[in-house]
């Protein structure tokens, strides 16, 4: 007898999905109607699975309310931005990059700076930037999260929660000690890269408590931000909207108008980071949009 329940996308491993379904991981195959790579069930799809003896078969994805292409995950509700104050050193443009894309799609965005005992006055630099603007910002050092582990698992509450930034800022770290365990790199097959680290190379989502998840994500280098047209990219970077109305032209760029509200604030109310990131990925998504065709 056909048996048909649903559960979450936790993890994919080639062409077998794993799926929870009542606190169970059921190993799935996908049904032939998913043959179109854009329509395979993703981790975090909501999906419907017929379970029988032999095998269980993914059916129908039920819900995919939002997805980031890269790490490609869907349904997320909180992205926890992880840069580290040093080694690697911190990537604002990155970070930049993904507080535009999490307003862009309305995803919660949380800056964690970790490594803060390698570089206290870095990570107060940091800090003082983005909570200026209003983002939460959490400083922690993963190998002795104890100081603030509380902070960190009361934001993560009520959310699927996706951890991401550069490779070796130590997002695997943060988890295992989350969910108090090695469960990322010794609970399971781990990949050590050419330098012999454990690196992550597929997006998991772990269960913390019912209703909350946490995504492990391998690092990333670059990361796309195509979606967003290059004229409405000020709308993402939140501190501008006050000033914008100082601007002279109604369609000011602010980017080489002299009398530009935003502008006039670079260096006092407005970061000059922020700003030339902002300039930078303007750049970018432009030069994309006029090489498209
Ligand atoms: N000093 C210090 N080292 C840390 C901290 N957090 C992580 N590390 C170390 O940084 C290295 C990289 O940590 P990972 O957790 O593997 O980094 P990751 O972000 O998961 O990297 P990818 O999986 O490659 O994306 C490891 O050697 C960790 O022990 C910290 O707060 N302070
Ligand atoms: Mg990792
Ligand atoms: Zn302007």
């Amino acid at each position: 007898m056909e048996n048909i329940k649903q559960g979450i996308v936790i993890s994919i491993i080639s062409n077998l999905f794993f799926v929870e379904i009542e606190n169970k991981i059921y190993e799935c195959n996908s049904r032939g109607i998913f043959k179109n790579k854009e329509e395979k069930p993703i981790v975090g799809d909501i999906v419907k699975v017929c379970i029988q003896e032999k095998q269980n078969t993914i059916i129908e994805i039920i819900n995919r309310k939002i997805f980031l292409k890269r790490p490609k995950i869907a349904n997320l509700t909180q992205l926890l931005l992880v840069i580290s104050a040093k080694n690697p050193k911190p990537d604002l443009l990155m970070l930049d990059k993904q507080l535009a894309i999490a307003e862009y799609l309305k995803i919660n965005p949380i800056i964690i700076i970790n490594k803060k005992d390698l570089d206290e006055k870095e990570t107060n630099k940091i800090a003082q930037i983005y909570s200026k603007i209003g983002y939460r910002v959490i400083k922690s050092n993963a190998k002795n999260i104890e100081e603030n582990i509380n902070e960190i698992k009361s934001v993560l509450h009520n959310n699927i929660n996706v951890f991401s930034g550069n490779s070796g800022v130590g997002k695997s770290t943060l988890i295992n000690r989350i969910l108090n365990n090695n469960v990322t790199q010794e609970g399971e097959i781990s990949y050590k890269n050419k330098k012999g680290k454990n690196t992550t190379t597929w997006v998991k989502l772990y269960k913390l408590e019912e209703n909350t998840y946490i995504a492990d994500t391998p690092g990333f280098s670059t990361f796309d931000i195509y979606e967003i047209n290059y004229k409405e990219l000020f709308k993402y970077f939140v501190e501008f909207e006050k000033y914008i109305k100082k601007c002279e032209f109604s369609d000011c760029t602010h980017i080489k108008e002299e009398a530009c509200g935003v502008k006039l604030e670079v260096g006092k109310n407005i970061s000059e980071s922020r700003y030339n990131n902002f300039k930078k990925i303007y750049i970018e998504l432009k030069d994309r949009e006029e090489h498209k065709w």
